[in-house]
């Protein structure tokens, strides 16, 4: 999958995907990264790329021709691009979304905000804004780093077979169980036994146990959205009973 970041820092995205999986994925041609600047773009001896809000007002807007142009530019090497722009204002990112991206499209322009934010009228040239959380961040460039690391990941061949297992997490809308390796004690600390003792069908509903739990704890809301399984209620059950009995300690 190609990817192009109108921004007005490429050396940002640069050197962002110059390590681990990313890198990797580009360097077996996987993923193709690209960007162009729209101060490239512009042709005042400044290179302005922002300016004042009409109607007044704190902070700078940035120009919408620059940032059309940039915009054209991409396209003329990926004319099937989506267009997405990362703004607070956007529809939430989620695993969900990612998935939709990795395996519906060939090619993305991420378009990267700073200062206040867009000239509104850049949005006729936008296909989906997407926000990656409710808060303010100084510019665009990491939510667009944020969602190509999801969307790459997912593309086949970008992960190894060992990573890929880890997958399960947000697909079955359960967190991740408690992964240990060795050594067996730290700071007097221990992996739980039925870990290490061979068990396959123990081990299974230990890990559903501690996923059911970690969920409850930390995000009831996914809990609607599970596909829950007969056993669960026992495990369910396991989980209330253990809750009283440290409560009475
Ligand atoms: C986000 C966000 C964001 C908003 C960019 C203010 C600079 C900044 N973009 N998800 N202008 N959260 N963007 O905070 O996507």
């Amino acid at each position: 999958m190609r990817f192009t970041f109108i921004t007005l820092f490429p050396e940002f995205i640069k050197q962002a995907t110059e390590f681990s999986i990313i890198k990797r994925a580009i360097d077996s041609g996987r993923i193709e990264v690209a960007w162009v600047n729209p101060r490239d773009f512009t042709e005042d001896k400044h290179n302005t790329v922002d300016d004042t809000p009409f109607g007044g007002g704190a902070g700078m807007v940035l120009k919408v021709e620059p940032f059309y142009l940039a915009i054209q530019q991409a396209k003329k090497s990926m004319p099937n691009a989506k267009v997405i722009a990362l703004c607070p204002g956007g529809t939430t990112f989620s695993q969900h979304k990612a998935n939709e991206l990795a395996h519906e499209y060939e090619e993305a322009i991420f378009l990267c905000g700073h200062y206040e934010g867009f000239d509104e009228r850049i949005f006729c040239w936008v296909d989906e804004i997407i926000s990656i959380g409710d808060y303010v961040l100084t510019g665009g460039e990491l939510p667009a780093l944020v969602v190509l690391d999801a969307v790459a990941r997912l593309i086949p061949g970008v992960l190894g077979k060992l990573e890929s297992t880890v997958e399960e997490s947000f697909s079955d809308n359960l967190l991740e169980y408690a992964q240990y390796t060795r050594p067996v004690e730290f700071k007097g600390m221990i992996v739980p036994p039925v870990l290490r003792e061979g068990n396959h069908s123990l081990i299974g509903k230990w890990r559903r146990k501690d996923a059911l739990k970690k969920t409850l704890d930390s995000r009831p809301d996914l809990l609607r959205r599970v596909n829950l399984k007969k056993e669960d209620m026992a495990l369910f059950h396991e989980i209330f009973d253990e809750a009283k009995g440290e409560k009475n300690v």
